[in-house]
């Protein structure tokens, strides 16, 4: 389904929505795509926020510091509070769980209509604000369980990857870009402010299969792994010719791995050796589509999604990108 805008056919992404579901869900009531609406919706209200963040004396930290043990910027609580009250209403939506709460947002009793759990990382890469630098939502969905599970809340929230009935991000940058999956394939889709819609820009996107570029605090190289060290050692010999880039916010580190290729690492430290990033509502939705695109996400062992999570907030190592160069990270590091 498509629309005509100024004199050129585009596809928005609710008609893009429908059509995925008319397609792949023909039996599906509607209810999903309105989740997925309310997420977008709240990004546009974001991506007001963070383009007029400086005028708005909204830059800055809020003095508060999270669950993660980080800095909570201003942007972050809007970022925080736009998308819970944008889902907060959604009959379909039961559970919310945000990277800025300590706990769950029950919203309504898990039953047959308010099946949804929608896990987020409202602004990622938040550090970055006060200084222009590209930030990012990351989101992921699941259902509540139908296998019997008793009505233990972290029962139906704590499910592996796998499960997830759809993932994606926006990066609020030059232009604000949303790319999500229901498991048909990435699509992209660039928000056009003068009609406050998310445009079709790139359809069923492929991941290249190599590229030669890693990107890694490479700060911490003596912490990583000696078979990570080893495989940093590799990408600076001649014969290997690679290049870094790493901008610090994950949304756009991956972003550009996606379209790009290349590889994305962060590997256990000394200080976090559980790995930084956190699996529920950061590594499991970029794996989600990193896969869909034809690349691939360990932890630097095994699937991101077949983790199978024990708590909320839950750090993992991240290895993500092209199938090549997370086969070439492996072969050194042993996992
Ligand atoms: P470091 C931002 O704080 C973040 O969570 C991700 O967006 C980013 O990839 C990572 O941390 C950067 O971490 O230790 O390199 O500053």
């Amino acid at each position: 389904m498509s629309s005509r805008h100024n004199n050129t056919v585009v596809t928005t992404l609710q008609h893009h929505i429908m059509d995925e579901q008319r397609v792949h869900r023909p039996d599906a009531s509607g209810e999903f795509s309105s989740v997925l609406s309310g997420i977008t919706f709240a990004t546009k209200i974001i991506a007001d926020q963070v383009r007029r963040a400086g005028l708005m004396n909204i830059l800055g930290s809020t003095g508060q510091t999270n669950i993660q043990g980080e800095v909570v910027q201003k942007l972050d609580m809007i970022a925080n509070e736009t998308i819970l009250a944008c889902l907060g209403y959604r009959d379909n939506v039961g559970i919310m769980v945000s990277e800025e709460e300590d706990e769950p947002h029950i919203i309504k009793e898990l039953d047959e209509r308010s099946k949804y759990i929608v896990l987020f990382d409202p602004l990622d890469g938040s550090s970055n604000i006060d200084v222009n630098v590209s930030i990012g939502t990351i989101f992921s969905i699941l259902q509540r369980r139908s296998d019997g599970t008793d009505g233990r809340v972290m029962d139906h929230i704590l499910q592996p990857g796998y499960n997830q009935v759809a993932a994606g991000y926006v990066i609020y940058s030059s232009s604000t870009v949303l790319a999500y999956t229901t498991g048909h394939g990435v699509h992209m889709f660039t928000l056009d402010p003068s009609i406050g819609a998310f445009l079709l820009s790139k359809e069923n996107i492929s991941m290249p299969v190599s590229g030669k570029t890693y990107s890694v605090n490479e700060a911490y190289k003596s912490q990583f792994p000696d078979g990570v060290q080893e495989y940093l050692d590799w990408t600076k010999t001649k014969e290997a010719g690679y290049s870094l880039r790493y901008i610090g916010s994950l949304v756009a580190d991956f972003h550009r791995t996606l379209l790009k290729g290349g590889v994305f690492l962060y590997p256990p430290t000394q200080k976090t050796p559980e790995g930084k990033l956190r699996l529920m509502y950061e590594a499991n939705p970029l794996a989600f589509l990193a896969e869909q695109a034809g690349g691939v996400a360990t932890d630097g062992r095994q699937r991101i999604l077949d983790i199978v999570p024990t708590a909320l907030h839950e750090r993992t190592p991240l290895v993500i990108g092209s199938k090549d160069e997370t086969d070439r990270v492996s072969s050194f590091w042993k996992g």
